[in-house]
Protein backbone atom coordinates (compact mmCIF):
# COMPACT_ATOMS: atom_id res chain seq x y z
CA UNK A 1 0.00 0.00 0.00
CA UNK A 2 2.93 2.35 1.08
CA UNK A 3 4.84 1.60 -2.27
CA UNK A 4 1.78 2.27 -4.54
CA UNK A 5 1.06 5.69 -2.21
CA UNK A 6 4.60 6.52 -3.55
CA UNK A 7 3.85 5.39 -7.28
CA UNK A 8 1.21 7.57 -7.00
CA UNK A 9 2.89 10.38 -5.16
CA UNK A 10 5.71 10.88 -8.19
CA UNK A 11 3.12 10.86 -11.03
CA UNK A 12 1.12 13.60 -9.43
CA UNK A 13 4.55 15.35 -8.26
CA UNK A 14 5.91 14.47 -12.22
CA UNK A 15 2.24 15.39 -13.65
CA UNK A 16 2.55 18.91 -11.69
CA UNK A 17 5.85 19.50 -12.06
CA UNK A 18 5.30 19.51 -15.94
CA UNK A 19 2.44 21.90 -15.83
CA UNK A 20 3.98 24.07 -13.95
CA UNK A 21 6.69 24.75 -16.20
CA UNK A 22 4.31 25.00 -18.74
CA UNK A 23 2.14 27.83 -16.87
CA UNK A 24 3.64 30.77 -17.06
CA UNK A 25 6.52 29.94 -18.96
CA UNK A 26 4.22 28.27 -22.02
CA UNK A 27 0.77 29.46 -21.64
CA UNK A 28 0.06 28.13 -25.08
CA UNK A 29 -0.15 24.94 -23.71
CA UNK A 30 -3.73 23.19 -22.81
CA UNK A 31 -4.05 23.81 -19.05
CA UNK A 32 -5.01 20.39 -17.36
CA UNK A 33 -8.39 19.88 -17.01
CA UNK A 34 -10.50 20.64 -14.12
CA UNK A 35 -10.88 16.75 -12.71
CA UNK A 36 -7.52 16.57 -12.21
CA UNK A 37 -8.73 17.75 -8.74
CA UNK A 38 -9.86 14.35 -7.80
CA UNK A 39 -6.28 12.61 -8.16
CA UNK A 40 -4.62 14.82 -5.75
CA UNK A 41 -3.45 12.50 -2.22
CA UNK A 42 -6.50 12.51 0.29
CA UNK A 43 -4.10 11.47 2.44
CA UNK A 44 -0.99 13.25 4.56
CA UNK A 45 2.68 12.37 3.46
CA UNK A 46 3.59 13.74 0.09
CA UNK A 47 1.97 16.62 -1.34
CA UNK A 48 1.49 17.76 -4.66
CA UNK A 49 4.14 20.47 -6.16
CA UNK A 50 4.40 23.45 -3.87
CA UNK A 51 3.44 26.26 -5.46
CA UNK A 52 6.05 28.99 -6.25
CA UNK A 53 4.65 32.02 -4.21
CA UNK A 54 3.47 29.55 -1.52
CA UNK A 55 2.41 26.47 0.21
CA UNK A 56 -0.57 25.00 -1.57
CA UNK A 57 -1.77 21.74 0.21
CA UNK A 58 -4.54 19.91 -1.34
CA UNK A 59 -7.04 21.83 -3.43
CA UNK A 60 -10.53 21.25 -1.53
CA UNK A 61 -13.24 19.47 -3.24
CA UNK A 62 -13.96 20.51 -6.56
CA UNK A 63 -11.37 22.61 -7.17
CA UNK A 64 -8.08 22.59 -9.80
CA UNK A 65 -4.44 22.20 -8.16
CA UNK A 66 -3.32 25.18 -10.42
CA UNK A 67 -4.52 28.20 -11.87
CA UNK A 68 -2.88 30.22 -14.38
CA UNK A 69 -3.99 33.99 -13.23
CA UNK A 70 -2.25 36.94 -15.77
CA UNK A 71 -2.46 39.92 -14.23
CA UNK A 72 -1.20 43.57 -15.16
CA UNK A 73 2.11 44.42 -13.44
CA UNK A 74 2.45 45.02 -9.75
CA UNK A 75 -1.49 44.57 -8.89
CA UNK A 76 -1.63 42.22 -6.62
CA UNK A 77 -0.11 41.44 -3.26
CA UNK A 78 1.42 38.41 -3.28
CA UNK A 79 0.97 37.58 0.16
CA UNK A 80 -2.97 37.36 -1.05
CA UNK A 81 -2.02 34.67 -3.91
CA UNK A 82 -0.18 32.60 -1.21
CA UNK A 83 -3.03 33.18 1.36
CA UNK A 84 -5.50 31.72 -1.41
CA UNK A 85 -3.06 28.79 -2.02
CA UNK A 86 -2.69 28.03 1.81
CA UNK A 87 -6.69 28.01 2.49
CA UNK A 88 -7.59 26.41 -0.55
CA UNK A 89 -4.95 24.29 -2.05
CA UNK A 90 -4.31 25.77 -5.20
CA UNK A 91 -1.28 26.73 -6.74
CA UNK A 92 -1.49 30.05 -8.38
CA UNK A 93 0.76 30.50 -11.61
CA UNK A 94 1.26 34.13 -12.11
CA UNK A 95 1.82 36.04 -15.10
CA UNK A 96 1.96 39.83 -15.72
CA UNK A 97 1.54 41.73 -19.19
CA UNK A 98 1.50 45.42 -19.70
CA UNK A 99 -1.26 46.92 -21.90
CA UNK A 100 -4.58 45.42 -22.89
CA UNK A 101 -3.23 44.84 -26.19
CA UNK A 102 -0.94 43.21 -24.89
CA UNK A 103 -3.08 40.90 -23.29
CA UNK A 104 -5.28 40.85 -26.84
CA UNK A 105 -2.30 40.14 -28.83
CA UNK A 106 -1.61 37.05 -26.42
CA UNK A 107 -4.58 35.23 -26.78
CA UNK A 108 -5.17 36.17 -30.45
CA UNK A 109 -1.58 34.05 -30.94
CA UNK A 110 -3.26 31.22 -29.36
CA UNK A 111 -1.90 31.24 -25.80
CA UNK A 112 -5.09 29.18 -24.07
CA UNK A 113 -3.34 28.28 -20.76
CA UNK A 114 -4.38 31.20 -19.21
CA UNK A 115 -7.91 30.56 -16.59
CA UNK A 116 -8.28 34.16 -15.14
CA UNK A 117 -7.14 37.51 -16.76
CA UNK A 118 -7.80 41.12 -16.34
CA UNK A 119 -8.82 43.51 -18.81
CA UNK A 120 -9.57 47.16 -18.83
CA UNK A 121 -13.15 48.19 -19.56
CA UNK A 122 -13.05 49.17 -23.82
CA UNK A 123 -11.09 45.32 -23.76
CA UNK A 124 -13.52 43.14 -22.06
CA UNK A 125 -16.20 44.57 -25.09
CA UNK A 126 -13.80 43.61 -27.49
CA UNK A 127 -12.59 40.03 -25.80
CA UNK A 128 -16.20 39.14 -25.91
CA UNK A 129 -17.34 40.56 -29.61
CA UNK A 130 -13.68 37.94 -30.33
CA UNK A 131 -15.45 35.14 -27.96
CA UNK A 132 -12.24 34.99 -25.91
CA UNK A 133 -14.48 35.09 -22.46
CA UNK A 134 -16.18 32.59 -20.68
CA UNK A 135 -19.68 33.39 -18.99
CA UNK A 136 -19.67 33.35 -15.44
CA UNK A 137 -22.19 31.51 -13.04
CA UNK A 138 -23.05 34.17 -10.22
CA UNK A 139 -23.59 31.39 -8.03
CA UNK A 140 -20.22 30.60 -7.58
CA UNK A 141 -19.56 34.56 -7.07
CA UNK A 142 -21.29 35.28 -4.27
CA UNK A 143 -19.27 38.13 -3.13
CA UNK A 144 -20.48 39.99 -6.09
CA UNK A 145 -22.92 41.32 -3.35
CA UNK A 146 -19.82 43.38 -1.99
CA UNK A 147 -19.91 45.58 -5.00
CA UNK A 148 -20.75 49.17 -5.35
CA UNK A 149 -23.71 49.19 -8.07
CA UNK A 150 -21.79 51.99 -9.99
CA UNK A 151 -19.27 49.18 -11.23
CA UNK A 152 -21.78 46.76 -12.05
CA UNK A 153 -23.54 46.04 -14.98
CA UNK A 154 -21.47 48.28 -17.23
CA UNK A 155 -21.76 48.82 -20.82
CA UNK A 156 -19.12 47.03 -21.93
CA UNK A 157 -20.80 43.63 -19.74
CA UNK A 158 -24.17 43.54 -19.18
CA UNK A 159 -25.22 42.10 -16.61
CA UNK A 160 -21.62 41.22 -15.81
CA UNK A 161 -22.22 38.23 -18.00
CA UNK A 162 -18.29 37.63 -18.17
CA UNK A 163 -16.46 39.73 -15.55
CA UNK A 164 -16.57 40.94 -12.08
CA UNK A 165 -14.99 44.68 -11.23
CA UNK A 166 -11.44 44.24 -10.02
CA UNK A 167 -9.82 47.88 -9.55
CA UNK A 168 -10.76 51.44 -10.94
CA UNK A 169 -8.60 54.41 -11.14
CA UNK A 170 -7.15 57.40 -13.31
CA UNK A 171 -3.88 57.97 -15.60
CA UNK A 172 -2.60 61.51 -14.67
CA UNK A 173 0.71 62.66 -14.53
CA UNK A 174 2.79 62.13 -11.72
CA UNK A 175 5.57 64.50 -11.18
CA UNK A 176 9.02 65.17 -9.16
CA UNK A 177 8.36 68.04 -6.19
CA UNK A 178 11.85 68.99 -6.65
CA UNK A 179 11.79 69.57 -10.11
CA UNK A 180 8.63 71.27 -10.32
CA UNK A 181 7.36 74.68 -8.70
CA UNK A 182 4.19 74.58 -9.38
CA UNK A 183 2.39 71.64 -10.18
CA UNK A 184 2.10 70.28 -14.34
CA UNK A 185 -1.34 70.89 -14.56
CA UNK A 186 -1.77 70.30 -17.84
CA UNK A 187 -0.77 67.30 -20.99
CA UNK A 188 0.94 70.76 -22.51
CA UNK A 189 3.52 69.75 -20.24
CA UNK A 190 4.62 66.20 -21.54
CA UNK A 191 3.16 67.26 -25.54
CA UNK A 192 4.28 70.77 -25.95
CA UNK A 193 7.80 70.22 -27.65
CA UNK A 194 9.50 73.31 -25.56
CA UNK A 195 8.25 72.42 -22.53
CA UNK A 196 9.01 68.80 -23.05
CA UNK A 197 12.99 69.43 -24.18
CA UNK A 198 12.91 71.25 -20.33
CA UNK A 199 11.99 68.95 -18.83
CA UNK A 200 14.14 66.34 -20.18
CA UNK A 201 17.13 68.23 -19.65
CA UNK A 202 15.63 68.60 -16.34
CA UNK A 203 15.89 64.54 -15.64
CA UNK A 204 13.35 62.57 -18.32
CA UNK A 205 10.43 62.30 -19.26
CA UNK A 206 8.37 58.59 -19.28
CA UNK A 207 4.86 58.10 -21.17
CA UNK A 208 2.93 54.79 -20.47
CA UNK A 209 3.67 52.01 -23.11
CA UNK A 210 0.22 51.96 -24.58
CA UNK A 211 -1.49 52.70 -27.56
CA UNK A 212 -4.80 53.98 -26.05
CA UNK A 213 -3.30 55.60 -23.10
CA UNK A 214 -0.54 57.53 -24.94
CA UNK A 215 -2.76 58.61 -27.97
CA UNK A 216 -5.90 58.97 -25.74
CA UNK A 217 -3.51 61.84 -23.66
CA UNK A 218 -2.38 63.81 -26.91
CA UNK A 219 -5.92 63.95 -28.11
CA UNK A 220 -6.81 65.41 -24.80
CA UNK A 221 -4.13 67.52 -24.92
CA UNK A 222 -5.52 68.53 -28.09
CA UNK A 223 -9.26 69.06 -27.41
CA UNK A 224 -10.67 66.00 -28.41
CA UNK A 225 -12.45 62.95 -26.68
CA UNK A 226 -9.76 60.12 -26.11
CA UNK A 227 -12.69 58.05 -28.11
CA UNK A 228 -12.13 59.92 -31.02
CA UNK A 229 -12.22 57.96 -34.22
CA UNK A 230 -11.99 61.14 -36.78
CA UNK A 231 -8.57 59.85 -38.91
CA UNK A 232 -7.75 63.54 -38.82
CA UNK A 233 -7.91 64.30 -34.99
CA UNK A 234 -5.87 60.89 -34.50
CA UNK A 235 -3.13 61.72 -37.36
CA UNK A 236 -3.26 64.85 -35.44
CA UNK A 237 -2.26 63.24 -31.83
CA UNK A 238 0.42 60.94 -33.71
CA UNK A 239 2.24 64.21 -34.72
CA UNK A 240 2.02 65.51 -31.24
CA UNK A 241 3.69 62.68 -29.86
CA UNK A 242 6.19 62.17 -32.32
CA UNK A 243 7.25 65.94 -32.12
CA UNK A 244 8.14 65.70 -28.80
CA UNK A 245 9.55 61.89 -28.83
CA UNK A 246 13.13 62.61 -29.18
CA UNK A 247 12.91 64.10 -25.27
CA UNK A 248 10.89 60.78 -24.26
CA UNK A 249 12.88 58.87 -21.88
CA UNK A 250 11.43 55.99 -21.93
CA UNK A 251 7.97 54.38 -22.59
CA UNK A 252 7.67 52.30 -19.59
CA UNK A 253 4.25 51.10 -18.19
CA UNK A 254 5.96 48.49 -15.58
CA UNK A 255 8.22 49.67 -13.58
CA UNK A 256 7.20 52.06 -11.17
CA UNK A 257 8.49 51.69 -7.98
CA UNK A 258 11.65 49.75 -8.83
CA UNK A 259 13.19 51.59 -11.62
CA UNK A 260 11.40 54.97 -12.65
CA UNK A 261 10.03 57.35 -10.13
CA UNK A 262 11.39 56.77 -6.96
CA UNK A 263 14.66 56.52 -7.66
CA UNK A 264 14.18 59.10 -9.98
CA UNK A 265 14.98 57.66 -13.21
CA UNK A 266 12.22 60.40 -14.65
CA UNK A 267 11.00 63.97 -13.23
CA UNK A 268 7.71 63.21 -14.97
CA UNK A 269 5.46 60.54 -16.34
CA UNK A 270 2.23 60.28 -17.62
CA UNK A 271 1.20 56.96 -14.69
CA UNK A 272 -2.08 55.55 -13.49
CA UNK A 273 -2.73 56.67 -10.52
CA UNK A 274 -1.95 53.77 -8.31
CA UNK A 275 1.38 54.04 -9.59
CA UNK A 276 1.88 57.65 -8.98
CA UNK A 277 0.46 57.62 -5.43
CA UNK A 278 2.86 54.50 -4.32
CA UNK A 279 5.50 57.20 -5.08
CA UNK A 280 4.18 59.55 -3.39
CA UNK A 281 3.46 57.34 -0.07
CA UNK A 282 6.86 55.95 -0.50
CA UNK A 283 9.37 59.29 -0.58
CA UNK A 284 6.91 60.85 1.86
CA UNK A 285 9.42 62.43 5.18
CA UNK A 286 7.82 61.48 8.40
CA UNK A 287 9.10 64.68 10.06
CA UNK A 288 7.64 67.04 7.47
CA UNK A 289 4.98 65.24 5.74
CA UNK A 290 6.46 66.33 2.55
CA UNK A 291 6.93 64.03 -0.27
CA UNK A 292 9.25 63.73 -3.76
CA UNK A 293 6.80 63.05 -5.81
CA UNK A 294 2.87 63.91 -6.28
CA UNK A 295 0.08 63.02 -8.89
CA UNK A 296 -2.23 65.26 -10.61
CA UNK A 297 -4.84 64.97 -13.70
CA UNK A 298 -4.54 67.84 -16.38
CA UNK A 299 -6.98 70.49 -16.70
CA UNK A 300 -7.89 69.23 -19.99
CA UNK A 301 -9.11 65.86 -18.78
CA UNK A 302 -8.09 62.24 -19.17
CA UNK A 303 -9.02 58.90 -18.54
CA UNK A 304 -10.71 57.20 -16.02
CA UNK A 305 -10.55 52.86 -16.39
CA UNK A 306 -12.27 49.89 -14.79
CA UNK A 307 -10.31 46.70 -14.96
CA UNK A 308 -11.49 43.67 -14.17
CA UNK A 309 -11.32 39.65 -13.93
CA UNK A 310 -12.47 37.33 -16.29
CA UNK A 311 -12.78 33.55 -16.98
CA UNK A 312 -10.91 32.86 -20.85
CA UNK A 313 -12.79 30.87 -22.94
CA UNK A 314 -10.41 28.43 -22.97
CA UNK A 315 -10.60 28.23 -19.81
CA UNK A 316 -10.52 24.23 -18.49
CA UNK A 317 -11.19 25.03 -14.87
CA UNK A 318 -13.97 27.64 -15.13
CA UNK A 319 -15.48 26.60 -11.52
CA UNK A 320 -11.65 27.02 -9.91
CA UNK A 321 -11.35 30.49 -11.26
CA UNK A 322 -14.29 31.99 -10.79
CA UNK A 323 -13.87 30.80 -7.04
CA UNK A 324 -10.73 32.79 -7.32
CA UNK A 325 -12.44 35.54 -8.71
CA UNK A 326 -15.02 35.44 -5.50
CA UNK A 327 -12.10 35.26 -3.15
CA UNK A 328 -10.68 38.37 -4.61
CA UNK A 329 -14.11 40.49 -3.79
CA UNK A 330 -13.96 39.08 -0.04
CA UNK A 331 -14.08 42.62 1.69
CA UNK A 332 -10.83 42.08 3.56
CA UNK A 333 -9.67 40.36 0.42
CA UNK A 334 -10.84 43.74 -1.46
CA UNK A 335 -8.80 46.33 0.92
CA UNK A 336 -5.73 44.45 1.34
CA UNK A 337 -5.56 44.53 -3.04
CA UNK A 338 -6.31 48.42 -2.60
CA UNK A 339 -3.96 48.73 0.55
CA UNK A 340 -1.23 47.43 -1.96
CA UNK A 341 -2.02 48.69 -5.07
CA UNK A 342 -3.36 52.22 -3.86
CA UNK A 343 -5.66 51.69 -6.75
CA UNK A 344 -9.36 52.99 -6.08
CA UNK A 345 -11.68 49.53 -4.68
CA UNK A 346 -15.73 48.98 -6.57
CA UNK A 347 -16.12 46.90 -2.98
CA UNK A 348 -18.41 48.69 -0.92
CA UNK A 349 -17.66 46.26 2.12
CA UNK A 350 -14.02 46.27 1.19
CA UNK A 351 -13.98 49.91 2.14
CA UNK A 352 -14.40 49.63 5.56
CA UNK A 353 -10.79 48.14 5.96
CA UNK A 354 -8.83 49.98 3.37
CA UNK A 355 -6.27 52.72 5.20
CA UNK A 356 -7.79 56.17 5.73
CA UNK A 357 -4.70 57.47 4.00
CA UNK A 358 -5.94 55.94 0.67
CA UNK A 359 -9.88 56.13 1.24
CA UNK A 360 -9.46 59.74 1.94
CA UNK A 361 -7.33 60.82 -0.85
CA UNK A 362 -8.64 62.88 -3.91
CA UNK A 363 -6.06 61.38 -6.02
CA UNK A 364 -7.17 57.79 -5.56
CA UNK A 365 -10.77 59.03 -5.19
CA UNK A 366 -11.67 61.72 -7.17
CA UNK A 367 -14.38 64.23 -5.79
CA UNK A 368 -17.16 65.41 -8.46
CA UNK A 369 -15.40 68.14 -10.08
CA UNK A 370 -11.91 65.75 -11.10
CA UNK A 371 -14.58 63.18 -11.84
CA UNK A 372 -16.71 65.47 -14.23
CA UNK A 373 -13.06 65.94 -16.42
CA UNK A 374 -12.48 62.11 -16.99
CA UNK A 375 -13.30 60.25 -20.19
CA UNK A 376 -13.68 56.00 -20.19
CA UNK A 377 -12.33 54.61 -23.35
CA UNK A 378 -14.63 53.21 -25.13
CA UNK A 379 -14.62 49.65 -27.78
CA UNK A 380 -13.40 51.46 -31.01
CA UNK A 381 -14.38 48.84 -33.54
CA UNK A 382 -12.49 49.10 -37.22
CA UNK A 383 -10.74 52.00 -35.75
CA UNK A 384 -8.41 49.85 -33.49
CA UNK A 385 -6.84 49.29 -36.91
CA UNK A 386 -5.87 52.72 -37.04
CA UNK A 387 -4.74 53.20 -33.23
CA UNK A 388 -2.70 50.00 -34.47
CA UNK A 389 -1.03 51.53 -37.34
CA UNK A 390 -0.30 54.76 -35.49
CA UNK A 391 1.26 53.01 -32.58
CA UNK A 392 3.63 51.18 -34.70
CA UNK A 393 4.68 54.66 -36.67
CA UNK A 394 5.30 56.64 -33.75
CA UNK A 395 7.33 53.50 -31.55
CA UNK A 396 9.40 52.81 -35.22
CA UNK A 397 10.09 56.79 -35.53
N1 LIG B 1 0.13 48.61 -12.17
C1 LIG B 1 -1.20 48.21 -12.54
C2 LIG B 1 -1.79 49.08 -13.59
C3 LIG B 1 -3.15 48.73 -14.02
C4 LIG B 1 -3.65 49.67 -15.01
N2 LIG B 1 -4.74 49.26 -15.71
C5 LIG B 1 -5.48 50.27 -16.32
C6 LIG B 1 -5.33 50.48 -17.74
C7 LIG B 1 -6.32 51.42 -18.31
N3 LIG B 1 -6.07 51.76 -19.66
Amino acid sequence: MKKQLWIVNLILLLALGLSACGGAAAPEQQAPAESQQAAAPAEGGDQPAQAESGDAAAPKEGLAAELSVYNWADYIDEEILKNYEKEHGVKIVYDTFASNEDLLAKLQAGATGYDVIFPSDYMVAQMIELGLLAEIDHNNIPNLKNMDPFFLNAPYDPDNKHCVPYQWGTTGIAYSTKTFDTPPDSWSYLFDPEQAKKWAEAGGINVLNDQRELLGAALKYLGYSLNSKDEKQLEEAKNVIVAVKPYIKTFNSEDYDDSLLIPGEVVISQAWSGDGFKAVLETTDEATGESEWDYIIPKEGAMVWQDNGCVTATSQKKATAEHFLNYLLDAEVGAAITNYTYYASPNEAAKQYITKEVLEDPRIYPPEETLAKLEWAEQLGETIFVYDRLWTEIKSQ
